[in-house]
Order: structure tokens, then C-alpha cells, then sequence
């Protein structure tokens, strides 16, 4: 076996990739992701043992935060970068470990190597089968997925210059314990639950950034079409690398659309003053390789999802910046004030056509926990006078597999008294389609991205004080969530810390889920998957 991957949705067979990722990730960056994840765990022993005040390591804290976002899927497929990374973290590791004696170390946090051999050479013997019990391997498995979701999110609120070290703290504590031998499954659980509590902390934090920097999203239309102009698509969830893309092109007669992720941004009261910002797009992630084609321009990524590309005429117009990185495409990096300069994605946009247009009209978004607090009295009064019977939470992500069709036809087949609450790029799948309102309620409310999944817990523990209820599961709200990546991860385990029963989840389970860690999902949490359409509608509906 060469490598070895089962983080995501897609994995070979359901069961792990190991020959080459599904997502295109090939042996050398799978296991150099590998040994950078080691080398975290290395450093978070460290920073236990040495109690090193997380206060006073400012650039160990980011670097960590970077360095877990590089191996969520779709965000790195370039050697070159996970390489240097894992040098600049292995020279913060052993700065750090002289407050600490070495003997008391796990070889995480001592390992050497000083070439890209030597680290493959290393990297065969660490990575997620170097854990032999399998109910031990799950769950620091999902842990460590959790985790990823947390860095993500964390890293966007520190862009606008929130944080919140309790949260760094946690991610040492965490990834330390992934190291140690003498923690019990039971230890791992409740270490689980504590990850999806801190799961919750970070998506409150982002979604404070968020909005005191850009405002309360509100509800919008979206233009899905296309104007003349020469234009950028932007895709991925940083806000900050939008907000500076609009600013520098403003007034050059190059347009800005959104692509998947950052369709929501278009909500935010920040980006409207902009008249390049020109609509969204196309879909989720998934479809870019055809849209990128269409669209001409060039594409910036600040996070994942990036798609291995078809041809090089399209490789040559993506970017990447933050975490993310392609073989032969151009990164671009912050200066020290964060700083991006877009000049060359300009220049490069003057230069080619407008996009083709692939869709006309518009969709409706921008129903995040403050706009839908604003029409309680509405939502309420439609409960209460049975127009609104169930709510579906269908938050999460889209993907290629087929199966997931099973979303389309579960929002057309959905009662005409049901309402979808969706955020993250799982809406694609039927926020096109004419489902209709509910008195003025569109039945598709989207909150935002994944991150936004946070709005929707918000919105009902509203309902749940608004109805005196004292069990968030006695709210006529069903849970059909959809996951793809390590981000999906963290919005599954913060809804179980919140306390949210009976799940389902799909397409299919993750299968880095052992039989037994299974088993205590369905038992203590309700977790299951999902059926037919017509069963699962009739089970959800009955409940
Ligand atoms: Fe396979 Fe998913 Fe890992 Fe890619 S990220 S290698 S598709 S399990
Ligand atoms: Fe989508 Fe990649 Fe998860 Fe943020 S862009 S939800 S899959």
C-alpha cells in the first residue's frame, strides 16, 4: 500500500484511498500531509508538557492553524508548499522543545529529516494505520477531522483579527492526546464531544467576524447570469481575500463572481456597494471543471475546493492563495499587514473574454440567524398555524457521487408545508429549484456557507426558548445532513454537542468510522443513514 487516505466522503470503495486520492491527490502529497499532521502533534505534545503559554506563541499558533487547513480535501495538492511547511514547523518544534526535556517525548516531537526522501521515508511509518486498533484509529481519526474543520474556521476569523487561545489551546490539547497510548475509547469519545463543543466556540467566532466586519447578512437576490465585462471568479470561504479582490478591482472594468463556497457573500451588507460585484457563478465545487471553461476569466482559490484541472489553459488562470495550492498555478502570499496583491489576476482578466453565459435569473439567500430572528414572528405564527409543519436541516456539502441526487429529488418530493434550512454548498442541490413560499417564507432559506451551519443551531435554540421547550429534539425540526470534507466534520460533532438527536447522514457513513464507533453513534446520538427518498420522507415525517 502506498498511501493511505479515508477523510472524506469520496474515499475509494467507501473504505480508503491507496493507490491515488478519488480527489486526485496523489501518494507523495497524501503522505507529505501526513508528516505534517505528525509534526503538529508533535509540536501540541510540546506545548502540553513544556505548558507553554499559547498567549506568547503567536506565529506557532497561526502556523498550526495553516498547517491543518493545507491537508483538508481539495486545498493542497502541491508537494512543493506541504514540503516547506513542514520544515518551518519542524524549526517552530524544536525551538519550542528546549523548554522541554526530550525524554518525555513521543518521537513526533523529536523526528528528524532534511529531505523530501527522507520524509516519504518517514511518512510510510506514521500515517493513520501506524494506529493498530481500529475503534482507537477511528477515533482519533475523527478527532483530527474535527479538528481540520476548527483550523479552518479559525484561520478566517483570524484574517479579520479575532481569536479566541482558548480554541488554540484546545487544538494542542487535542492533537497531543491523538499521540497518547494510554487514553481509553471512552477517553476518546468524551474527547470527541469536547472537539464539537470547541466546534461550536469557533463557528460563534467566525460568525462574529464575520459580521461585525461585514454586517448581518440579509436577505438577497442573486443574479446567476452574466454581464459583458472581462471578469475573476472567486471561490473558496475567505472573506477577506474577497473583500481586498473587490477593492482592487474596482473601477477597472474587470467583474467579480462568486463560485460555490462564496456564493453567500453576496448576503453581506459590505460587499453591495460594489458594482463589479456581479453575481454568482455556477454551482457547487464539483462542477468547475466544466464552468471554469466556460467562464474565461481567471479563478482565485482561497480555500478548498480545488479540482485538479483538465488542461493547462485552465491551470493557467487559477490562483491560489492561504491554504490552498495547485502544482503550476501562482500562490499568492500576504506581506506582513495581510496585504494580498491581485494585479497580475487583473491584468491576466483585461486580457480574455467574458464569461459564457450558462445560466439566467436569480436565487434567493441570505437567511442567517439574524435576518430569520427578525421574521420570528412570522416562522412562529406559520408553526403555530400548521402552514409550517417540519423544518429539515439539509446543511453540509455537495460531491460527485451520483447518489447524491438523493437530495434533489428529497427537496421536490418534501411536503409543500416543510421548509429547508440548508448553509455550505450542499444547497446546490435544489436551491434552483422552484419549491415556492410559505406564506412569504421562501421554503429554501439558506443561511451562508458550511461555517453558517452555526446559524442554523442559533435559529433553533431561538425557536426552542420562543416555544418553552426544554429539548432542542422536541422541535419540529428533522436533521438530513450531507457531508463531504474535514469541515462537514466539525458541524456533525457540534450538533452533537449541542445536544441534537437522531441525525441522518449521507450520502454514506464516513468510513473512517470503525463498526464499534459506529455502533455508539447510532446508540447514544441516533445517528443513522440514509434510505430511499419515499421511506426516509415518510420516517422524518412521522417522527
Ligand atoms: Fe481519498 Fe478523500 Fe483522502 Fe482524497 S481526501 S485521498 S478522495 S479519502
Ligand atoms: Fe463545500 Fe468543498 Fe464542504 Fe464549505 S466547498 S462546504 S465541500
Amino acid at each position: 500500500m502506498s498511501m493511505f487516505c479515508y477523510q472524506c466522503q469520496e474515499t475509494a470503495g467507501g473504505k480508503g484511498c491507496t493507490v491515488r486520492g478519488v480527489c486526485g491527490k496523489n501518494e507523495e502529497v497524501a503522505k507529505l500531509q501526513d508528516l505534517l499532521i505528525y509534526t503538529l502533534k508533535g509540536i501540541s505534545q510540546i506545548v502540553v508538557k513544556g505548558k507553554i503559554d499559547v498567549k506568547k506563541i503567536d506565529e506557532t499558533n497561526y502556523e498550526v492553524l495553516s498547517s491543518l487547513f493545507m491537508t483538508i480535501t481539495n486545498a493542497n495538492f502541491d508537494e512543493g508548499s506541504i514540503e516547506k511547511q513542514i520544515m518551518k514547523m519542524i524549526a517552530i518544534r524544536d525551538k519550542l522543545s528546549s523548554s522541554v526535556s526530550s525524554a518525555d517525548l513521543h518521537d513526533a516531537a523529536t523526528f528528524k529529516v532534511t529531505s523530501r526522501e527522507s520524509m516519504l521515508e518517514k511518512a510510510a511509518s506514521i500515517g493513520v494505520l501506524a494506529t493498530a486498533n481500529e475503534d482507537v484509529r477511528s477515533l482519533r481519526e475523527m478527532i483530527t477531522y474535527g479538528l481540520k474543520g476548527i483550523a479552518a474556521y479559525a484561520e478566517h476569523a483570524k484574517n479579520i483579527g479575532k481569536e479566541d487561545l482558548e480554541i488554540n489551546a484546545f487544538i494542542y490539547e487535542a492533537l497531543a492526546a491523538t499521540l497518547d497510548d494510554s487514553l481509553t475509547a471512552d477517553d476518546l469519545v468524551a474527547l470527541t464531544l469536547k472537539t464539537g463543543e470547541h466546534g461550536v466556540k469557533v463557528m460563534a467566532l467566525l460568525d462574529e467576524a464575520n459580521t461585525s466586519r461585514f454586517g448581518n447578512p440579509e436577505i438577497t437576490e442573486v443574479n446567476i447570469g452574466v454581464r459583458k465585462n472581462p471578469a475573476i471568479l472567486i471561490s473558496g470561504h475567505d472573506l477577506t481575500d474577497l473583500e481586498q479582490l473587490l477593492e482592487q478591482t474596482k473601477g477597472t472594468g474587470v467583474d467579480v463572481y462568486t463560485h460555490s463556497e462564496m456564493l453567500p457573500a453576496h448576503y453581506y451588507p459590505a460587499f453591495k456597494k460594489y458594482d463589479n460585484f456581479a453575481g454568482n457563478y455556477g454551482n457547487a465545487w464539483w462542477k468547475q471543471l466544466d464552468e471554469f471553461v466556460s467562464f474565461h476569466g481567471p479563478i482565485l482559490f482561497t480555500t478548498n475546493c480545488i479540482v485538479p484541472p483538465r488542461s493547462e489553459e485552465v491551470r493557467g488562470r487559477i490562483f491560489t492563495t492561504g491554504s490552498t495550492g495547485y502544482p503550476g498555478c501562482k500562490h499568492i502570499v500576504a506581506d506582513e499587514n495581510g496585504k494580498k496583491d491581485f494585479s497580475e489576476i487583473i491584468a491576466l482578466a483585461k486580457t480574455l473574454p467574458a464569461p459564457d453565459e450558462i445560466e439566467t435569473g436569480s436565487i434567493v439567500g441570505g437567511f442567517a440567524h439574524n435576518q430569520v430572528i427578525a421574521l420570528a414572528d412570522k416562522v412562529v405564527d406559520a408553526v403555530k398555524s400548521g402552514a409550517i409543519k417540519k423544518f429539515f436541516v439539509m446543511a453540509g456539502c455537495d460531491g460527485r457521487m451520483k447518489s447524491r441526487g438523493y437530495y434533489t429529488e428529497f427537496a421536490e418530493k418534501l411536503p409543500k408545508d416543510t421548509v429547508i434550512l440548508t448553509a455550505g454548498c450542499a444547497k446546490y442541490r435544489y436551491n434552483k429549484l422552484k419549491l415556492g413560499d410559505i406564506g412569504g417564507i421562501p421554503r429554501v432559506l439558506d443561511a451562508g456557507q458550511c461555517n453558517d451551519s452555526y446559524s442554523l443551531a442559533v435559529i433553533a435554540l431561538k425557536l426552542k426558548e420562543v416555544f418553552g421547550l426544554d429539548d432542542i429534539n422536541k422541535l419540529p425540526i428533522a436533521f438530513n445532513i450531507a457531508w463531504y470534507e474535514q469541515k462537514a466534520v466539525i458541524v456533525l460533532l457540534a450538533l452533537l454537542y449541542l445536544g441534537v438527536k437522531n441525525i441522518h447522514l449521507g450520502p454514506t457513513l464516513p468510513g473512517f468510522l470503525s463498526p464499534n464507533v459506529a455502533n455508539v453513534l447510532v446508540e447514544k446520538f441516533g445517528i443513522a443513514g440514509v434510505g430511499t427518498v419515499d421511506d426516509d420522507i415518510e420516517l422524518f415525517m412521522n417522527a
